[in-house]
């Protein structure tokens, strides 16, 4: 039911809408109404939202067809990553890049589903902006039904050529402009930030639109999950098995978290975002720069994980810190709610003063 009409307020002296629980608001309009908060914004952010909007719709219409229209398992190639590309990874790329090679908004591209740099096609006006993205991660997820997810990071060009280059996409997480992800559970949500909070839109099939359902999102200081593949633990360093140990209440005052792990990044941040908790993916004896990639998983997750008030490290440092090296790299990720933040690199710390004593 649409509810009370919108309330205008003034925020710096420019009108901006208030929203009621029941008012109904579009992810376009919403974006509009923050844009109209930046009276030097060109518009062209806003475009790249819509424009990855647009892209879930048509990656969510395949996700929910996938067992019936018999496109499940892997095609012949292998991806950048040495894995086994699923048909649906294969469709979720081509649909993004589709979807934004011609807004006139980007400079350059880059998936993890790609060995390097996508650049605008000719005749195409290259923009201000490069665009990140995961298409389809947790893709191997697909074939027992669990939820998978899309993940973007927007950063502005820092070059000065047509064409976006290496050097753009290499910059620190806290250049990003805007990040994302979007959900393909029971319903699809899409969860974005700009640097104005985190909100969230949940995709309502029956009249194709993306409406704001949880308008700015906090995760709570004291998280209530533990997410982490413990089939590692052999391979964990000592450092890695003690915050183990304190997340489950083994040992100092931590209350013991609850264990729940998809295997499904998207789906295990967000419900540790909607509930609290921590998500770690440790660096291990096998995988020793951890396995998620900074640019298309680790960076825009924390943007989004700190603009709602969490937090995200490898442990030494703040991921959005870092300084990537490479497209493709890999880094050991701990985000989620701050105080079991704080506990990973304080654990961490201590472990280091011990082993240089
Ligand atoms: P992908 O990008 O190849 O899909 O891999 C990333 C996925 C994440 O969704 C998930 O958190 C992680 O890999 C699970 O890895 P593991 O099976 O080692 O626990
Ligand atoms: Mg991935």
């Amino acid at each position: 039911m649409i509810g009370a009409l919108p309330l205008p307020i003034t925020l710096a002296g420019v009108a901006v809408v208030q929203h009621t629980a029941t008012s109904v608001v579009t992810i376009e309009r919403f974006i509009i109404e923050q844009e109209r908060q930046h009276p030097e914004a060109t518009g062209e952010l806003s475009g790249i939202l819509y424009d990855m909007a647009l892209a879930a719709k048509m990656i969510a219409n395949k996700v929910r067809r996938a067992g019936l229209a018999d496109i499940l398992g892997s095609t012949e190639h292998s991806n950048v990553q040495g894995e086994i590309q699923q048909k649906l990874d294969v469709f979720a790329n081509d649909t993004i890049i589709k979807a934004m090679d011609h807004g006139g908004r980007l400079c350059a591209m880059a998936s993890e589903e790609e060995p390097g740099i996508i650049q605008i096609p000719d005749g195409f006006r290259c923009g201000k902006y490069c665009l990140m993205f995961d298409p389809l991660d947790g893709s191997s997820n697909i074939d027992v039904n669990v939820p998978v997810g899309t993940i973007f990071s927007v950063v502005q060009k820092i070059t000065r050529g047509r064409q976006g280059e290496m050097e753009d996409m290499l910059q620190p997480g806290r250049r990003q402009v805007a990040s994302g992800y979007v959900i393909y559970g029971s319903s699809t949500m899409l969860v974005y930030t700009t640097g104005q909070g985190v909100h969230g839109f949940t995709l309502d099939p029956s009249i194709g639109e993306f409406l704001l359902s949880h308008p700015n999102i906090r995760i709570p200081n004291d998280g209530r999950y533990l997410s982490v593949n413990d089939s590692y633990e052999s391979f964990w360093e000592e450092g890695t098995k003690q915050i183990m140990r304190r997340y489950r209440g083994l040992e100092g005052d931590r209350r013991p978290l609850n264990v729940r792990y998809v295997g499904s990044l998207v789906a295990d941040f967000h419900r540790n975002l909607l509930g609290g908790g921590v998500f770690c993916y440790p660096a291990n004896k096998k995988t020793p720069g951890g396995k998620l990639r900074l640019l298309y998983e680790a960076n825009p997750l924390a943007f989004i994980c700190e603009q709602a008030g969490g937090a995200a490290t490898d442990g030494m440092q703040r991921i959005l810190d870092i300084v990537p090296r490479e497209l493709h790299e890999r880094v050991p990720l701990f985000i989620g709610s701050k105080r079991d933040v704080d506990l990973a690199n304080a654990t961490y710390a201590s472990h280091a003063e011990l082993a240089s004593a």
